[in-house]
This record gives C-alpha cells, structure tokens and sequence, in this order.
C-alpha cells in the first residue's frame, strides 16, 4: 500500500527541498497543508509535473535526482555537462540506493519547484515526482495500480521506466493500469480531457543493442516497432495498442546508455554519487534527455479540463483525486494470475464486445430499417457468434468467472441489442425527420422556385395560369426525380407522394394567392381609373366658369386628362404597361366619352348663345348708330378733335354694350362675340373719322371760299373808290375799313370751332391776299394820279392849244392890241371852257391848280402872242397861216393814226392775259362758291372795265413816253 506518512526522505545537501508524500491516507488537513507547502508560491502560475513509475529497482530515484540536480544547476545558470558538479558527491532529493531491496514508498513530490519559460515566455513551475517501485513482492497488483494510476493523473509527463526493452508484459500493465486509472478517473472527476492521461515517455535502461542509436531518434523507432499493428498481430495486443495511443496524448521512447557498472552495481544502501562514475555515453544522454525534457519547447503543463493548470488548480485537483485511491474503497485487483484470467476475460468481453459491436454495425450501417422480429433474430445469430467466441477464447479462469463474464457478455450483448432496437428506432425516426426535412426542403424549394421565377415573371404572364401551371410541373417534376435519387428505402413512397401533396398544396397556395394578387391588381386598376376619371372630372368641374369664360375648352380638357394620366401613371408603376394597357384605354374611353358629350353640350351652348349674341348684336349697333347719330345732330355735324371724336366713339360704344347687356349678359364670355362686336366698333369709328375728316375739308373749303369772297367785296369796294380817284389817305381810310369788313365778315361766316388753327390759317392767307390786293391798289392808284396828271396835262396843253388856235386863227394877221385883248379873252374863254367841261377829271383838287397853271399859262402864251402880233405887225409878210395849220393839220393826223395803231397794238397784248385770268377766276367762283353767277359776271366786268382803264392810262403814259399825244 501507499505509504501514510510524509517523510522527508532525504534532504538535500544544504538545498532547500524535500519530497512530500502525497498519501490518499492522509487527513484532509494533512494533504491540504502539504498542497500547500508544494503549490502555494505557484497558485497562479501553470504547473508541469514530470513523474517517474515502473519496477522497482530501476534507478528511477537515481535518475529523478540527476534531473533535480540538473534542473537546480540550470536554475544557478549552468549549462551543458557543468550542472554535474564532479567534486559534489551528494545527490538527493528522492531517496535511492544501491541493493535489491525496494525503497522508495508511495508517491513523492519535490518540495521545491523550478520556473522555466516555456516557448511563448510564459513562466511554468516545473515540480518533480518519484514513485514507488512496481512489481516487487510486497506490493499487490491493485498497489501497483494505484501508484501508476495517482501518478499518471497527478503529473503532466509519466515517465514509464524499464529497463532494456519493451515487453509485452510491460504494455499490458500499463494498459491494466491505465485502465484502473481511467476507471477512477470517471468516478471522480468532471474534467473531461480528450485523452486520459497527457505524455508518456518510454524510458528504456541499459539499452544493449547498438545497432540503434540512443535518445529520442532510436526511441522512436523502437516506440514504432512495439506499438505498430502488424496484419499477423494478436487482436489483443493490438487492442493494447490501440488502447495506450488512445489514452496518452503524446507517446514517446527515449534509449539511456547503461550507466557503467559503477553505478549499477553499488553496494546495497549506497547513495554516493560519483560523477566519473558515469559513463560518458551515459551523461551524454542524461544531459541531452533533461534538456529535451525542460526545454521551453517541451515543456508540457498539467492540463485539467483541457486548460493549464495552476498551483490552485493542482491543490484542487490533487485533493479531489486522492480519495479515490483511498485503500478502504478503492477497489482490488487480484493476483497477476487473477488478472491475467481477469485480463483475459476482459479482453475476450472486450473482443466479444467489437464483434457484436461490429456486428451491430453493419446492420446498422445498411440503410435499411428492421422490424422487431428481424431484430430478434439478428440478435440471436450474434449472441451464437459471441458465444463461440466466448467459449473458444475464454480459457483462463475458473468456471465461475466464465459464467460471469459469459453473462456480462451476454448482458453487453442484450444491452448493444437494445442499443441497436434503439438506434433502429431512432434511425427511423431520424430517416423520417430526414425525410421530412428533406419533403419540407423540397417544398420550400419548390415554393421559393416557383415564386422566384413567379416573381420574375411580368405581371400579365405571372397572372397567366398557364403558365404558373407550366412552370409548377416542371419545378415539380425536378424536385420528384432530385428525391427519387436520393432516397432508396421502402420509405421512399410515401414521403414521394407526401411531397406530391405538399407541392401540390403549394401549388394551389401559390396560385389561389396569385388569384388574390391578380383580383387585387385589377381591383385597383379599377379603381385607380375610377379615381383618375374622377380627376378628371373634377378638374373639368373646376374649371367649368373658367371653360365658359374664356373659350378654353380643348385646353383644359387636355390639363385634366394630362392629370388624370398623370396619376394613373405614377399610381401604377408597380405594373406592367401591358398590364395596364386595357385599364388605360378605359380610361381614355371614359375621358374621351366625357369629353364629346361635354364638347357636344358646351357647342350647342356656345351656338345657342352665338344665336342669342346675333339675335342681339342687331340691337346693339343700332343703339351705336343712335347715339350716334344723337351725338353729331348736338355737334351740329360740327368737326370734332380726336379726343372728342374718340369719347363720342366711346359714348356709342357704351350705349351699344348697355344695350347687349341688358338683353344678352353673357355676351363678354365669348370671345368671338365681343370680336365681332370689335369689328362692327371698328368700322364704326373709321367711319366717324371718315365723316369727320370730310367735315374738316368742307369747313376748310368754306374758309377758302369765304376768303375768296372776302377778298372779291374787298376788290370790289376798293375798285369804286379807286375809280373815284380817292386820294392815298382816304384810299388807306377805306382800304382798312375794307379790310376790317371783310374780316368781320369772314370771322362771321364760320366759328371755326376745333380748327382754330386752319381758321387762322385762312384768315391768315386772307389778310396777305387783301394786303397784296391793298399793295396792288396802291400802286394803281398811284398809276391813276400819275395819268390824271397826265390827263390834265394834255387837257391844259390842249386847252393852251385851243386858246393857241384861236389866237392863232384870229391873229394870223396883227391885230391892234383891243383886238388882241378881245382876241385873248374869247381864246382863253374857250380854253377855260374846255378844261371846264373836261369832267373825267375826279381829283378836284389837281384840276383847279392845273387850271390855274393853265391861266398862267395862257397868260405866257398871250404875252408871247402880243410880242409875236406886234412882232407880226412888224412882218407881216413873213408866215402863211394857213400853210402853218396845213402843217399843223398833217402832223396831228400822223400822230393820232401811229397813236391809234400803237394802241390797238398795245391794247391787244394787255388785255388777253387779264382776260384768261379773269376767265379762271370766274371759273373758279363759280365752282366753289355757287353763287350768283351774273352778279359775278358784272363784278367781273365792272373788273375788266377798271382793268382796261388801267390799261389805258398805262397806255396814255407809254404813248407819252414815245411822244405820241392822245
Ligand atoms: N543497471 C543500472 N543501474 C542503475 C541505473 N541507475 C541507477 N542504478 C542503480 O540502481 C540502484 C537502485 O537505484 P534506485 O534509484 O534506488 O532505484 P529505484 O528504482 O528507485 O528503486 P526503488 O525505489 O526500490 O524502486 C542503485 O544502485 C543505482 O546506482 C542504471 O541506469 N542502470
Ligand atoms: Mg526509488
């Protein structure tokens, strides 16, 4: 049994450590202070624990020490060979000794714990563990158990020491023991690790071959030769086999060098240790194992639950699994004959067990299901198989522990049996959720298939039912043909034909929903045209005084229905045009309907009013042409400026609308009404401008032929007093009050109202026409007095000539001078007399100081006539009278013929001029004026007469100039 005691086994020399017995004996106190003692100072940081287990006598201790001694010798900064300190003979830790007496006890760990980084820097306390030597007399197989067990679970790398080689027998104890471990392992642990135990490490002895090569390299090929399964390897030692590479994570081999007899053949309780004792080769390996071993690459922490372990965790730990090795319970292993019997019936179980297992599992492996009945049988055609084998293979062991285990056999079979009988019912269960799962994965495909390409379909095709239809039987079709190959059972059947139904649910699902979705479309497409004829309509209604008013019809009939498509545009753009097209002609239709029979109204309304309008239109002008006419009779057809002749036009005009107004109100709506009315306005007022554009003129006419006449009586009255020979004062006298008059008179004969300008204008024209007239008169005039002159002149010289002849005729012969005085006063009588009579003489004034010039000059002529009768009287015989009046007589015939030629000729170039003006004149009075034409005539000839005595003065004065007397 395990020692109970802790035991300071050995004390290293002056080092500070010492192996703690880890006893599942011990007090719960007791283990829980050692725990303490060895995990406090590391209860946070990951532990490694190396372990080492085997025979007893092995030089386990011996070796535990060396690498204690390493591991101290690392930690003082040693390396290579230098830990082994050669003048050092101590090495503790563990106890060991020379002999064949066993000595270590129980399981030990060293007090004191090496901290090494592993690979990624993180710090593991590293703790060392001896263990009691396997297989000697004292110690049973249930001891030697619990000692590889408890090791093998506390540490983190077993060392399973042998020596030489691995035999056979070494693998099936560590099989039964591991298996012993296993087994209270499950009893007393929750963590679950993968694998039961972590490393295990092969640590052969004294290997004498030296075809292969020690340490790791020939390990490994050793570890390979042993644990390989070979075709021609027993099952069971194939099991074991197996057994350990599936209960160690990591397996590994590592050949030691024998250490040289020195070391090996010490004397019994010799615990010297001498370095050169060693062998070379041998301290090679040692120091190449340690270093592996504690490299930071291989460093391997204990692991509880697959996750490093701390100081805590093995205080935890340790103390959870010690009570299972405790001695009152832990259960017993016999002897090794016992346990090779017990072995070997738990290997024949085991066997028997793979072969029903196996057996099992190829029914369970088929696809196929089985009744109760086939199970039965089944079950009975293995349990004949198991027993063969039982029977053929169960050889060690008593009857009693044949019967045992044949019944555990037959129990595991019952049990795999039942476990089949389930596994059968679950696996059905299992094919038919399968099945299921795989009917609703098919549904759902099915579905989601059809609707996508549903879905993808316009609306008018995925309304179409055929072509759901279509498309349903193939989809259909393929997922039947997919589930027919992929199952092949009896099951198969009736979850086709329960897919079948569920599709065709689906299917129905599916096109009753499109059913729903085509109705709803339609429905809303109904309404929506419904809503937009609506918009429509009430646009048109909205609008309806302004369609009335302002002719707009085809305008707003075009807004509203642009609105209403507008809508019916934006509200269904979820579907198709081919969808919507028949709702759009619907539409169209509706409007178009409206639109006729609203056109067809608003026409007839709009003829009715045209009638109305017409019927009215009449009356209107009338009251235009009234007011009017009204207007210009108040005017006195009077010529009216722009301004009132456009308020006149707007008078009418007003009247003309009263009037439509009063009859027709609605007239200004219509366009075309109001532009008639324009158009009769127009007319209207070219009219009035024309008429009084006409009354201008004739106004205009009036004031030429007023100006004319005026200037006419003006000539008229000035040609008398010219005639009267008036003197220049009294003719400026009377040309002012001919002019004033005919002034007066030609402001009387219009008032000029509104063509104030031309007026002035005419009156203007007028006074220049009487001033040129006045300046013509003058000069006339002027003309006049200068022939009167003239006149007077001729009658003096005529009268001087007269008073001259008859002095001359009465004094041819002298005469006394009484004679002469008589003489003289009857010729100067008889010339007085002439000038007397003379009475186309008018300027009074003129002829009496000619008259007296005549007096004087007759008086001259008597003195000369008395000087010449006295010089006459003196010689007398020296003129003939009559010859001198013959003389006389010729030369006045010659002068009054060329004067009467000359004036013939004279006459005859001035008047035919005056005439042919005279002419136009008369012409043109005649024409503008309309009056009386005689009256005319005679002032015309009283003109022409006063023209030809002009011309005849003229002519008396040119006949003067050229010397002839008239
Ligand atoms: N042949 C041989 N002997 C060794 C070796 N290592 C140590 N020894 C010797 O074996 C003897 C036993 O050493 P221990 O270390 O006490 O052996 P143990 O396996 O711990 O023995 P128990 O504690 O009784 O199980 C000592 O005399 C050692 O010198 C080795 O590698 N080969
Ligand atoms: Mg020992």
């Amino acid at each position: 049994m395990l020692a109970t005691t802790v035991d300071i086994l050995h004390q290293l020399d002056g080092e500070n450590g010492e192996a703690i017995l880890i006893s599942p004996s011990d007090e719960k106190v007791v283990t829980k202070n050692k725990l303490l003692q060895l995990f406090q100072d590391v209860r946070k940081m990951p532990v490694a624990i190396y372990s080492i287990v085997g025979a007893y006598r092995k030089g386990k201790s011996f070796i535990m020490n060396l690498f204690l001694k390493y591991l101290e010798g690392v930690a003082k900064g040693k390396t290579n060979n230098d830990w082994k300190e050669t003048n050092n003979t101590n090495l503790g830790g563990f106890s060991w000794r020379g002999g064949m007496e066993p000595n270590t006890k129980g399981v030990l760990i060293y007090s004191k714990h090496f901290v090494i980084k592993n690979a990624t820097g993180q710090k593991v306390a590293v703790f060392l563990m001896d263990t009691q030597g396997l297989f000697d007399s004292e110690t049973s197989v249930t001891e030697c158990s619990c000692i590889f067990a408890l090791s093998t679970l506390i540490s983190s790398v077993q060392i399973y020491n042998l020596s030489q080689q691995i035999q056979e027998d070494n693998l099936q104890y560590l099989q039964l023991f591991t298996d012993y471990g296993q087994a209270l392992q499950k009893r007393g642990t929750k963590h679950k690790n993968r694998y039961s135990f972590q490393n295990l490490l092969f640590l052969i002895r004294d290997w004498p071959h030296k075809t292969t090569s020690y340490g790791w390299e020939g390990g490994e090929r050793m570890l390979n030769k042993v644990l390989e399964v070979g075709p021609h390897t027993d099952g069971g030692l194939k099991s074991i086999r197996k057994y350990i590479k599936a209960s160690f994570e990591n397996v590994s081999c590592f050949l030691m060098p024998h250490p040289g007899k020195k070391i090996a053949q010490r004397e019994d309780g010799n615990h010297m240790y001498v370095d050169e004792d060693m062998k070379p080769e041998f301290k090679l390996y040692l120091n190449a194992l340690a270093e592996d071993l504690f490299s930071p690459q291989k460093l391997s922490w204990k692991k509880i639950g697959e996750k490093p372990a701390n100081g805590q965790n093995m205080i935890d730990f340790i103390s959870a699994t010690l009570p299972l090795f405790d001695p009152t319970t832990v259960p017993t292993i016999g002897t090794l004959l016992e346990s090779a019997a017990d072995l070997t019936a738990k290997k024949v179980l085991a066997d028997c067990d793979e072969l029903c297992k196996q057996e099992w599992q190829k029914l369970s492996n088929s696809t196929n299901f089985f009744g109760e009945e086939e199970i039965q049988t089944k079950s009975m055609e293995i349990e004949n198989k198991l027993l063969e084998h039982f029977n053929s293979h169960m050889l060690l062991g008593d009857q009693a522990l044949k019967a045992e285990n044949e019944q555990t056999m037959l129990e595991k079979h019952r049990m795999r049996t039942s476990v089949f009988k389930q596994g059968n019912t679950e696996k059905i269960s299992k094919h038919k959720e399968q099945y299921k799962r795989d009917v609703e994965a098919a549904v759902k495909w099915y579905r989601d298939e059809l609707e996508q390409q549903m879905n993808r379909k316009t609306d008018v095709d995925r309304f179409d039912g055929k072509i759901l239809e279509k498309l349903g039987d193939a989809i259909e079709l393929k997922i039947l043909k997919q589930f027919d190959h992929t199952h092949h059972d009896s099951m198969k059947i009736k979850y086709q034909n329960r897919l079948k139904e569920k599709v065709g649910h689906c299917f129905r699902d599916l096109s009753s929903r499109i059913d729903l979705e085509k109705k709803n479309a339609k429905d809303s497409m109904k309404k929506l045209t419904h809503e937009c004829f609506r918009v429509f309509k009430d646009f048109v209604q909205q609008t309806e005084a302004e369609k009335a008013k302002k002719d707009k019809l085809t305008e707003i009939y075009n807004q509203a229905k642009q609105n209403a498509f507008k809508k019916f545009d934006e509200e269904s753009k979820q579907y198709s045009s081919a969808f919507t097209e028949t709702y759009h002609k619907k539409l169209e239709q509706q409007i178009s309907e409206l639109q006729n029979t609203e056109q067809a109204l608003w026409n007839a309304q709009k003829e009715k009013a045209r009638i109305r309008f017409f019927q009215n239109i009449n009356d209107a002008q009338l009251a235009y042409k009234k007011k009017k006419d009204k207007e210009e009779m108040r005017s006195k057809n009077g010529y009216l400026n722009p301004k009132e002749l456009d308020q006149l036009h707007k008078k009418c005009q007003a009247e003309a609308e009263k009037c439509l107004q009063e009859k027709f109100p609605e007239w200004k709506e219509e366009k075309d009404f109001s532009s008639s009315l324009d158009e009769f306005y127009e007319t209207q007022y070219e009219m009035l401008k024309h008429n009084n554009e006409a009354i201008k003129n004739k106004i205009i006419l009036a004031f030429k032929a007023s100006a004319v006449t005026c200037v006419k009586e003006y000539n008229y009255q000035m040609a008398q007093k010219i005639l009267a020979q008036i003197n220049e004062s009294e003719h400026t006298k009377k040309h002012q009050a001919a002019l004033d008059q005919a002034l007066d008179k030609f402001e009387k004969s219009h008032n000029g109202r509104n063509l104030e300008s031309e007026k002035k204008k005419h009156r203007k024209e007028l006074c220049e026409t009487i001033e040129k007239e006045h300046q013509r008169n003058v000069e006339t005039l002027a003309k006049q007095k200068e022939t009167s002159m003239e006149i007077v002149a001729d009658l003096r010289g005529n009268c001087l000539q007269t008073y001259m002849q008859h002095m001359t005729a009465r004094l041819a012969n002298p005469v006394n001078d009484e004679r002469f005085i008589q003489v003289h006063d009857y010729s100067s009588e008889q010339a007085l007399l002439q000038y007397d009579k003379a009475t186309y003489i008018k300027d009074e004034k003129m002829k009496n100081e000619m008259r007296s010039k005549l007096i004087e000059l007759i008086e001259e002529h008597q003195s000369k006539m008395l000087e010449s009768n006295k010089n006459k009287q003196i010689t007398e015989q020296c003129v003939d009278d009559e010859l001198l009046d013959e003389r006389i007589q010729k030369k006045k015939k010659k002068a009054l013929a060329g004067f009467n030629a000359s004036i013939n000729e004279i006459a005859q170039s001035l008047v035919e001029p005056f005439q042919s003006q005279l002419e136009r004149d008369l012409q043109k009075f005649a024409m503008q004026i309309k009056i009386d034409n005689r009256k005319k005539q005679k002032q015309m000839q009283m003109f022409a007469d006063n023209c030809v005595l002009e011309i005849y003065q003229d002519m008396q004065k040119k006949c003067s100039e050229v010397g002839i007397a008239c």
